[in-house]
């Protein structure tokens, strides 16, 4: 499919035509939420993980103002690399587009954008939410209230730590978005396997997944997004001393800094990323890599079944 406005790369087009497993992927991520150089070098671990795992990767950005719905390598590089890349949720994508930005599109674009154009799943690291001094500040995230509205299967490792993760909680069941726990029952917590928080639903296989994918298209009752929540196993995880010594010190760094809006969650990842000595990196990666490889396997268990 190519239009002005959204261009999608001839692979995703045919599987897509064909009802083949796709999985989209934000550029986000790789913009602002990882550091430079590991950020291209981890990106294109992502798509090939989506591959190795039997489907098509889409990672979705704005070039020169036209949505891409699967950026070829030079896209993705220049995505990866260059300065004044935007950071855009969907309230930004049409300003944007008119200004022939590039930009990168966070949970809720890149979930609306894939959604737009019949992708069922897409992989991501961590939803934003609801931040932890929301009552004063009113910063919750757009992830938030786009899921609630959009048809998609998004494949995360619960919400980054660095937010409110009950609050968070709270907002998706309001917003009816389902949440199911892949082999777990306790919500992940991004750097964390477990955030402490207990969920009403699991499920232990792609295929049950996809049963799930299934069932909501035939009711069709609320078109809003289901989320797996994939933890990391605990072996993987950031050690909790650690992660709460530093998250401790972001948060204060945050008012010190007069950090606000958009610019408080890729403050808050490169923080960990520094005083971690690059662990939380090393996590962060497996996280997506993880998510990746388990969007495709529900990705190919949906389409195969549909097909
Ligand atoms: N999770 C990560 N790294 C990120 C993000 C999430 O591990 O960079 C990005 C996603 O694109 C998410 C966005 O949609 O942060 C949320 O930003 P905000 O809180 O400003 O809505
Ligand atoms: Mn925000």
């Amino acid at each position: 499919m190519t239009d002005s406005a959204i261009r999608c790369r001839d692979e995703v087009a045919a599987a897509l035509a064909a009802g083949a497993p796709v999985v989209a992927l934000e550029s986000t991520i790789v913009s602002h939420g990882l550091p430079r150089p590991q950020n291209l070098t981890v990106a294109r671990r992502i798509e090939q993980t989506v591959r190795d795992h039997g489907a098509v990767p889409a990672t979705i950005g704005m070039i020169d103002g036209t949505l891409v719905v699967g950026l070829d390598d030079a896209e993705l590089t220049h995505l990866a690399t260059a300065d004044g890349v935007a950071k855009l949720s969907v309230r930004d994508l049409a300003v944007a587009a008119a200004a022939r930005a590039d930009g990168a599109t966070t949970v809720a674009s890149t979930s609306a954008v894939a959604a737009r154009l019949g992708i069922t799943v897409f992989a991501t690291g961590g939803l934003g939410g609801v931040h932890r001094d929301a009552q004063q500040t009113y910063d919750e995230s757009a992830d938030l209230t786009t899921l609630g509205q959009t048809p998609i299967t998004v494949v995360c490792a619960g919400v980054k730590s660095i937010l409110d993760v009950g609050a968070t909680l709270e907002r998706l069941e309001t917003l009816g978005v389902s949440v199911v726990g892949y082999g777990t029952r306790r919500f992940p917590g991004f750097y964390l396997t477990d955030s402490g928080f207990l969920l009403d639903w699991s499920a232990d296989t792609p295929t049950e997944l996809a049963a799930v994918m299934a069932a909501r298209r035939a009711q069709d009752v609320h078109r809003a997004a289901l989320i797996v929540a994939n933890p990391l196993p605990e072996s993987e995880q950031l050690d909790p001393v650690l992660h709460d010594a530093v998250l401790t010190e972001g948060l204060a760094g945050l008012e010190r800094d007069g950090i606000a809006g958009k610019a408080v969650t890729p403050y808050l990842l490169a923080h960990f990323h520094e005083r971690t000595q690059g662990a939380s990196l090393t996590v962060n990666v497996e996280i997506i890599l993880r998510n990746a490889a388990l969007a495709a396997q529900i990705a190919t268990a949906y389409h195969t079944a549909a097909a």
